[in-house]
């Protein structure tokens, strides 16, 4: 029996990773029978692998998932109410990728990766890529982000920086890159990879906004590990976080998606203070304060107006 990590699914063969190569594989029928997202990139399987094939001659058995460290799922329309459709497993990290320039930080949207990440409940680390274009906005997305335990790691393809921390963080895990196009997500993967030749993303953006896809997520191994590439980590390519979005997220747990809220969010004069504009708000008058970001609860605001959306299927979610 060989253990593996899938790459991907098509149709119903599966890529899987494991330290004598890539093999490809189906499912035992009986995990076949189960849901349809029984097994998807990122989960570490149990394969039969036939011996005595001239490599690649017969098709290798998924017989059994392992145990998932962790989710991302989607919302995926379901017979009577919307479910969590997986999209990868064991994804250890989110790296929120940001630009000191071209394009300008959007502090809203790395807030709303950073939330996503962490209703997933996935560590996160923002990378500020292009800093040698403005090194003022390292200074500017530390102070945001470091109250709330973030590393922001600045980088640079164009004169190189940061990309031995980079790759450190990389080493070993699986992570998710997440940030607006433009920022330089590929770039830094093929800087820090040559010969990789990475298109991370490409496939993404291509599917971006817009038409719904049912693509999955897609696993592509780090070159630099030991046999088969295992160990070296994995980088997720998936349709984007956008996908994931804020869905499922319950409204009365969104502040602990903001980590330097935390200590504050017993604190308020009611047990149920949505933080908006209810006196006696421990979380807004630490914001007054300058304990943390001001602007960061603005995004809170945001996402609690997106979340707080009023529909059947919440309804019947918290009446559960
Ligand atoms: N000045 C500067 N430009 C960069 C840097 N990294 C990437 N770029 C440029 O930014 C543009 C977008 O990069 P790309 O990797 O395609 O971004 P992605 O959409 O996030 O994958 C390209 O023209 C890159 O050459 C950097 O560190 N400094
Ligand atoms: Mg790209
Ligand atoms: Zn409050």
């Amino acid at each position: 029996m060989t253990t593996g990590v899938v790459l991907a699914r098509t149709g119903s063969t599966y890529r899987v990773d494991t330290d004598r190569g890539e093999v490809t594989a189906t499912l035992r029928g009986r995990l076949k029978h189960q849901d349809g997202d029984r097994v998807v990139a990122g989960d570490v399987v149990d394969l039969d692998v036939p011996t005595g094939g001239e490599g690649g001659g017969g098709r290798a058995t998924i017989v059994g998932v392992r145990r998932r460290r962790s989710v991302l799922a989607r919302r995926a329309a379901g017979e009577r109410s919307p479910r969590r459709q997986p999209i990868a497993a064991n994804v250890d990290q989110v790296l929120v990728v940001a630009a000191a320039r071209d394009p300008e930080p959007n502090p809203r949207m790395l807030d709303r990766f950073l939330v996503i990440a962490e209703a997933n409940r996935l560590p996160c680390v923002v990378i500020l890529n292009k800093i040698e274009l403005d090194r003022s906005a390292l200074e500017r997305l530390a102070r945001r982000y470091g109250v709330a335990g973030y590393q922001v790691l600045a980088t640079s393809v164009k004169q190189p920086e940061g990309l031995t921390a980079l790759r450190d963080l990389l080493r070993g895990r699986e992570s998710v890159l997440a940030g607006p196009s433009g920022v330089g997500k590929s770039s830094l993967l093929n800087a820090l990879y040559p010969g990789l030749n990475l298109r991370i993303g490409e496939i993404s953006e291509k599917w971006g906004t817009g038409k719904h896809t049912t693509r999955a997520a897609l696993l592509v191994p780090l070159p630099g590990g030991g046999a088969g590439g295992a160990g070296a980590g994995y980088v997720v390519d998936t349709p984007g976080l956008r996908e994931v979005g804020t869905w499922g997220i319950d409204p009365e747990l969104l502040g602990v998606c903001f980590p330097e809220f935390r200590r504050f969010l017993d604190q308020c004069r009611f047990d149920n203070c949505r933080h908006l504009a209810e006196p006696g708000c421990a979380v807004r008058e630490a914001a007054g304060a300058g304990t943390f970001d001001p602007d960061r609860l603005e995004s809170y605001r945001h996402i609690y107006e997106e979340v707080n959306v009023p529909s059947w299927s919440s309804a019947r979610r918290r009446a559960r």
